[in-house]
């Protein structure tokens, strides 16, 4: 999206609920003419859709359909990986119909069984091989952000990347509760920063002639959306996967990124929302911690063009973000916030799930379990669920505990 010209630093944040300003949510159970929607039939076949549309052309941008065929190739397996506890398998997934393309290089690791493996897949920020110290895991070659603490340099990864965001990932507890763990770096799908889209997956689909998205088309939320779409693709091609019990999960722009995911994609059984904030599971209009306008001003390739014309203009955004939710409804979605990462606006968050409710219950599931916002460390895992932690922007053991209670209950039916 363009930038606007007012510094996002002299942007005042709000961190008060007192300062919020006064406005009016869409109702996502009123239609474009005003009348209500109330059956899963509107629901379903008029009103989602609308939706969903309005969301392609205002807010992440409208993405290209899958490729013709699926094409990938396993790269590497081991049945003996994690001292003899789990199998690895690494597999590059061509993510175009041409064979000198990008792909998108996914690692799983799964328990040992001769089941086939319920299994959250999650986009990671810093490459496979930084989820564990597994030597085998390969290194990734995509352009990644410079950090010398976990071992970029150069926009290239050093051996020191291995295992250095391991903390995010307990790879070993996933695999002991029964579930396996698909990933992939995001930046192999299209690099995190603003090059006005010539490089990631975005030119592959221009038209002849055209050099950058229209102000309807995707950005790099809904590119990354798409890529999960891809491992999906793959995820379908391997018996060793139960695919119909696919959560995904994402941290921050890729906590927006997972929503998205699950929205456009009903193949994901589940989704799961870490921290995700402003363009995430927050409300826009409170406009509390990050604003629209500060989003669209820092990450300028995130959302489409379009989206700009809501910066100091949240109320004019026909849609707004519990609505999101409301277009992952009835499957089960668990919005996760931490107290300390104020800038993602936890209240908005819940909220979100609040007033995405009265979609799931149209469709006969339960919605949210909590009137008012619970207090921290108190999950409620419903269908629709809900949990504040303690700490600030991360992901811990602790919150990966609650997203396999949540599947558990909700995907396992246990
Ligand atoms: C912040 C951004 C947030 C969130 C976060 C992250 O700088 O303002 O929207 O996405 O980055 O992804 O870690």
């Amino acid at each position: 999206a363009m930038s606007s010209t007012l510094p996002a630093q002299q942007e005042k944040v709000i961190y008060d609920e007192a300062e919020i300003p006064n406005f009016t949510l869409p109702d996502p159970l009123v239609a474009e003419d005003g009348t209500k929607v109330e059956s899963a039939q509107a629901w379903n076949e008029k009103q989602r859709p609308y939706l969903m549309g309005l969301f392609e052309r205002e807010v992440y941008g409208k993405a290209p359909a899958a490729p013709e065929k699926i094409s990938y190739k396993v790269i590497e397996t081991s049945d003996e990986a994690l001292d003899g506890t789990a199998r690895r398998r690494q597999v590059a997934i061509q993510l175009t119909d041409d064979p000198d393309g990008p792909v998108l290089n996914v690692l799983i690791y799964l328990p040992n069984t001769d089941k086939p493996v319920p299994t959250f897949m999650t986009l990671n920020f810093y490459g496979n091989a930084s989820i564990h110290d597994d030597p085998a895991i390969q290194l990734p070659e995509s352009w990644l952000r410079n950090n010398k603490d976990k071992g970029v340099e150069n926009h290239q990864a050093t051996e020191k990347i291995r295992g250095s965001s391991k903390g995010r990932w307990p790879v070993e507890m996933i695999l002991e509760k029964g579930y396996g763990l698909a990933t992939a770096y995001y930046g192999d799908i299209d690099p995190d920063f603003d090059d006005d889209f010539q490089n990631g997956i975005h030119p592959y689909f221009y038209a002849e002639g055209q050099t950058r998205p229209k102000p309807d088309e995707w950005g790099s939320i809904a590119a990354w959306a798409w890529g999960l779409g891809r491992a999906m693709d793959y995820l379908e091609q391997n018996p060793e996967i139960a695919s119909d019990k696919v959560v995904v999960m994402g941290h921050s722009r890729l906590g927006k990124t997972s929503l998205w995911a699950g929205a456009t994609d009903p193949r994901f059984a589940a989704v799961i929302s870490n921290n995700s904030g402003c363009g995430g599971a927050a409300l826009s209009r409170r406009r509390f911690g990050e604003s629209v306008q500060r989003i669209n001003t820092s990450f300028p390739h995130w959302f489409n063009d379009n989206f700009t014309q809501y910066n100091h203009n949240e109320d004019a955004c026909p849609v707004d973000q519990h609505e999101l939710i409301a277009l992952i409804a009835p499957r089960p979605c668990l919005v996760c916030s931490a107290e300390e990462d104020r800038w993602a606006d936890p209240h908005g968050e819940f909220l979100s799930a609040k007033y995405a409710s009265p979609v799931y219950r149209l469709l006969g599931v339960e919605g949210l379990a909590a009137e008012k916002m619970p207090a921290v460390d108190e999950p409620v895992l419903s269908r629709l669920g809900y949990v504040i932690r303690a700490g600030g922007h991360d992901v811990k053991p602790i919150d990966w505990q609650r997203y396999m209670e949540f599947a558990d209950a909700h995907v396992l039916g246990k």
